[in-house]
């Protein structure tokens, strides 16, 4: 893409928003980024762009009179719908997304997958794939790093594995990758979408632009649920099932991987990964690598070294025979109900956050078989105490501190104290991973 002499701006200046004005002064564009926000970070920010010939504004509700540009690119975090965007998006101008700016700059094949839980450790599972095979391989998008930073140094890249939003798919317009994955697709986000459909359109965008030549690797499920919306790939498919199933190339069985024509191939207890949903990031992964023809004994070496991220079921401290578990990533439902499966002991639940427009009502049959007591925070305290108390003990806590000390009291040897918010962090905390913190931190205070 020549951007040479274009005017461009860039909305949002997060890191993508950085990153994307960063890439297209490089090439020659004249930039401008605003930010609805005016914060230390951003003014920091500012300070750097600047330097690279980039105008910023900042605290930015509404765009300066009798500008054009010819181009606006948006971060994902920005909705389309909001009333900056729609000034500029109705005036005509060509409104792109940070990954398909990234994309048209990409220089190495894209393998790029998506999902709602899962995606970070599959991202890093195809990563460390790649790496044991030999390949220059780097993990990029939602991840964390953006793919118009990542594009930079992919010339010298065999492949980049891009971890991909339904924000970040909303606005793409030819962004094509040669292996898409679309993982289990289950409620999330419902204060961008409307529903579960509106939610699940945005991520089959993944297939878009794929061929016949490309790579489509599929959760059975969530193919058999975009068929429903009449969403199909072109793509070449290989899929994977949560259960046996003749139509899976890849399926589990507890905590046992199959392939069709092999036989168990993999045992998830070879690993440090645990929890019913790791099997499905286990099978997405040797399924990626399968399409790529790498090497089956270093690709399940590759899993057996990978370490998992931190708040994701990492146990922080047993103490008195009860093990304490972070689980902070689990920002919606469905992550939920998956960590409270993964253990097989009964589970003191510290759950609650940001209201992001679930149904918890549909978790009660899951606290009925695997939880003792709700310990409740945040936001959502009162209204989940309200929804499950009837189904199981719940107290609400108001403070992670608190809810870690009131589980303390209430544990046995053998017991789990988990946790597992199903909730975003907004409401008390600057991110999940503060959140992760402000529990290990809590459950190291205790005595
Ligand atoms: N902003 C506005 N107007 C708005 C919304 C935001 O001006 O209406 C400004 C904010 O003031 C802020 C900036 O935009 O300064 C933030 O931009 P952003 O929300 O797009 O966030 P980035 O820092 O650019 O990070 C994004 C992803 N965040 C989101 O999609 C919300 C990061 O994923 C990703 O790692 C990064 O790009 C690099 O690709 C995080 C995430 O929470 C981890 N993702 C969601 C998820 O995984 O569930 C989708």
């Amino acid at each position: 893409m020549n951007v040479q002499g274009k005017s461009v701006l860039v909305i949002g200046l997060g890191s993508s928003g950085q990153a994307a004005a960063s890439l297209l002064a490089g090439r020659g564009a004249r930039v401008t980024g605003v930010d609805e926000n005016e914060n230390e970070d951003l003014m920091k920010a500012r300070g750097r762009l600047k330097k690279k010939g980039i105008e910023i504004l900042l605290g930015c509700k509404k765009l300066p009179a009798k500008r054009r540009f010819d181009l606006v690119v948006l971060s994902p975090g920005v909705d389309p719908a909001r009333p900056l965007v729609m000034e500029v998006s109705g005036s005509g101008v060509p409104v792109i997304g940070e990954l398909e700016a990234g994309f048209l700059f990409c220089r190495c094949p894209l393998v790029a997958l998506t999902g709602t839980n899962g995606k970070t450790t599959t991202t890093e599972l195809i990563d460390s794939i790649f790496r044991m095979n030999g390949k220059r391989s780097m993990a990029a998008g939602n991840i964390g790093m953006p793919l118009t930073e990542a594009c930079l140094k992919s010339g010298g890249m065999d492949v980049l594995v891009v971890e991909v939003s339904s924000f970040q798919l909303e606005t793409i317009r030819t962004f094509r990758p040669n292996v898409s994955l679309m993982m289990n697709i289950t409620p999330d986000h419902f204060d961008r979408y409307p529903n579960l459909e509106a939610y699940a359109r945005a991520k089959a965008r993944l297939w878009e632009n794929q061929t016949a030549e490309d790579w489509a690797v599929v959760n059975l499920d969530s193919e058999k649920f975009l068929a429903g919306l009449g969403l199909q790939t072109r793509a070449r498919r290989m899929r994977y099932a949560l259960a046996p199933s003749n139509e899976a190339d890849f399926w589990c069985e507890g905590s046992l991987v199959f392939e069709r024509g092999f036989g168990q191939v993999f045992d998830l207890k070879e690993s440090r990964l645990r929890g019913q949903h790791n099997a499905e990031n286990v099978m997405a992964a040797l399924a990626v690598a399968k399409t790529q023809g790498l090497d089956a004994r270093r690709t399940l070496d590759a899993i057996r070294h990978y370490r998992p991220q931190p708040h994701r079921l990492e146990t922080v401290r047993v103490r008195g025979g009860v093990e304490y578990v972070n689980d902070s990533k689990a920002t919606n439902i469905d992550a939920m109900e998956k960590a409270l499966t993964a253990f097989d002991r009964p589970i003191l639940l510290i759950a609650g956050g940001k209201d992001k427009g679930f149904d918890f009502s549909t978790v009660t049959p899951r606290l009925r078989s695997h939880v003792k007591v709700c310990l409740l925070i945040g936001e959502m305290a009162e209204r989940m105490n309200h929804l499950w108390k009837d189904h199981v003990e719940c107290a609400v806590a108001g403070t992670l501190e608190q809810a870690v000390r009131l589980a303390a009291e209430k544990a046995v040897s053998g017991d789990i104290v988990m946790l597992s918010p199903g909730c975003s962090s907004y409401d008390q905390f600057k991110n999940y991973e503060h959140r992760g913190q402000a529990f290990r931190d809590a459950v190291n205070k205790l005595k």
